[in-house]
């Protein structure tokens, strides 16, 4: 039954019509999907963890100066978070090779990287969300060259927040992707950080063993999704420490 209008629905989230202008209600499904939603599978509790997990990283954000959508949590699986014109593009910042780009390059997974990389995605499922130089997300007019400049020192600092967070845990961060959006405050654009943080979003591993703790164990078929993101959540106090035998997440507000 709709009890609000719906206004987009994605692979991991809906996002609903705000109790005020300018807000959206963001919805977290335990949908996986992974290769471009090739692979799919329902997480039973993912959608619960990544609400959690997304609210700790941007609120966290928001407490240090670095501006994100997010609002308040409302529930287990929603959040309220403002309103943005998304830019077409994933900025993915990386501090190991991994994945794509150690795929592309040749290089073993985990390889220290010289600096943190940044590098854009144009966000287009149809396509697989290629990888775009700045010089094309200039030309056809997706940000400017203001906003690029914005945008790379945005995820600059927020890799710099996430990391020092994640290795107090004991969990590198090996690299992750953001979304980016604009806000109108009259006559200014801002840009904030969007859409979600998360184990899904992010590539998370242990310090000590290497174990992976993000979503490359689902689309790896390297063990139980639910229990790894439930492990990221209980090392950042977001879940309660004694809940080893529990599987299902257990919230504490
Ligand atoms: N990512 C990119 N598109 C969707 C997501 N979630 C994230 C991955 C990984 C990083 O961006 O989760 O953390 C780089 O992905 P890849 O596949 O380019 O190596
Ligand atoms: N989320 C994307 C998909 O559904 C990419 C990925 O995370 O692998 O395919």
């Amino acid at each position: 039954m709709a009890r609000r209008k719906k206004i987009y629905e994605g692979k991991a989230k809906i996002l609903y019509e705000g109790p005020e202008p300018g807000t959206l209600v963001q919805y977290f499904k335990d949908d996986a999907t992974a290769f471009n939603a090739e692979k799919k599978a329902t997480i039973e509790g993912k959608g619960v963890l990544n609400n959690r997990l997304s609210e700790f990283f941007m609120s966290g954000l928001n407490a240090v100066g670095i501006p994100t959508h997010f609002i308040k949590r409302i529930n287990m699986r929603e959040q309220l978070i403002r309103s943005v014109e998304i830019v077409p593009l994933e900025v993915i910042v990386r501090n190991f090779a991994a994945g794509s780009m150690a795929k592309r390059l040749g290089m073993e997974e985990g390889t220290p990287l010289p600096r943190p990389i940044v590098e854009f995605s144009y966000k287009d499922d149809a396509l697989g969300d290629p990888l775009v130089p700045e010089e094309y997300i200039i030309a056809f007019g997706w940000a400017s060259q203001q906003d690029m400049d914005d945008i790379v020192a945005l995820a600059l600092r927020v890799n710099d927040y996430l990391s020092g967070v994640m290795y107090g845990v004991g969990i590198k961060l090996v690299d992750f992707k953001i979304e980016i959006g604009r806000v109108w405050e009259g006559d200014f654009m801002r840009l904030i950080i969007a859409d979600e943080i998360s184990p899904d979003s992010c590539r998370l591993w242990d310090v000590a063993t290497g174990q992976k703790l993000d979503k490359d164990v689902f689309r790896r078929d390297l063990g139980n999704l639910a229990d790894a993101y439930t492990e990221v959540a209980r090392r950042l106090g977001v879940l309660p420490k004694n809940n080893g035998s529990v599987t299902k997440p257990t919230l504490i507000n």
